[in-house]
């Protein structure tokens, strides 16, 4: 909104412009109503929870009225570098990025900064050598939720002489939620003690289809019998192995425990079902909250570099007085 009003300028008056309101090469000043400018490069449209994210974010910055530039990347980085560049073309005033993985992005958020444009991460984050190049990150402390998962696996099977036996179905490769839900599971085993063998681990991107694929052939590998628990880094790939499981003849959430991420409708439904043994909460509702933090940063503060949203776990007793509750 600022800089289209500014574009109208002749140069002389737009380098008056820029100097009277401080706009520098691009700084983010918004409309005289306040009003923002967002480019939103979101990962794409995999799960319930991205689906429901984006819609979080889509309202909030209509409720707030802001414009939002949005762009669906279909879990592919250069569409999502692509996007963020067509928003420094475009003189946002703030980019909201959603990074597919977390690699890959110093060139392009240096271009962001040299616009003089801001960045926000939301929901996922990027290695510690870019840190310095978006102003804070909204969104889930990945790590924590895999601890919480990791706690409840080792007390249901503390007592599992035998050593407990666990296929992963991880998120897409090099994602923060995917690396942070692996290293947070495990730290908590190995803490706790407890004998167990990673018989296989791979990764199903996220997609019911891709995490039946794999279950699938874990099966193929090595059978069912014995193994203990599934630990589904999402809801998706956990109700795809589960239709695995149950055309391989046997009963998920009995002869093969399941823990699953996220909490969405269907996921909760699956526990209501008997089928999820566990289901650790990640909340894409935070569009209002994302909201307040652009309009922060637009406004030239600089919020802790991370807020995590809030969010829960659930067990067998607690899906069916949770399950209306659930937003997506
Ligand atoms: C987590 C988010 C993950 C969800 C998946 O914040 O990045 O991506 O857990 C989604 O459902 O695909």
């Amino acid at each position: 909104m600022f800089k289209k009003a500014l574009a109208g300028i002749g140069a002389g008056a737009l380098l008056f412009g820029l100097a009277a309101c401080g706009g520098g090469d691009g700084g983010s000043d918004g409309g005289d109503d306040g009003s923002l400018v967002i480019g939103f490069a979101q990962v794409g449209a995999e799960s319930a929870w991205r689906t429901a994210n984006s819609k979080s974010v889509q309202d909030a910055a209509e409720a707030a009225g802001h414009t939002l530039k949005f762009n669906d990347a279909q879990q592919d980085q250069e569409k999502q570098i692509e996007a963020v560049r067509g928003f420094i073309n475009q003189q946002v005033d703030v980019i909201v990025l959603a990074p597919v993985v977390e690699t890959g992005w110093t060139d392009v958020l240096q271009e962001a900064e040299d616009a003089g444009i801001p960045v926000v991460l939301a929901d996922r984050g990027v290695e510690a050598a870019d840190e310095d190049l978006y102003v804070t990150r909204l969104g889930s402390d990945f790590a924590e939720e895999g601890r919480k998962a990791g706690a409840w696996a080792a007390e249901t099977f503390a007592a599992d002489a035998d050593g407990t036996k666990i296929l992963e179905l991880q998120g897409t490769t090099g994602s923060a939620p995917a690396n942070d839900r692996k290293s947070g599971f495990f730290e908590v085993l190995d803490a706790e003690g407890l004998n167990y063998e990673i018989v296989d681990s791979q990764s199903g991107n996220f997609t019911a289809e891709e995490g039946k694929a794999v279950m699938e052939t874990f099966i193929t590998t090595h059978g069912l019998d014995g193994i203990d628990l599934l630990y589904a880094h999402n809801d998706e790939m956990g109700l795809g192995a589960i239709q695995a499981i149950e055309e391989a003849g046997k009963v998920p959430g009995q002869d093969i425990q399941i823990i699953i991420v996220d909490g969405s409708k269907a996921g909760f439904q699956a526990g209501v079902d008997g089928k999820v043994n566990y289901i650790v909460e990640c909340n894409p509702a935070f569009g209002p909250q994302l909201m307040e933090v652009v309009e922060a940063v637009a406004a030239g503060e600089t919020p802790e570099k991370f807020t995590p949203v809030e969010e829960g776990v659930f067990d067998a007793t607690q899906f069916e007085a949770e399950l209306p509750n659930r937003q997506f």
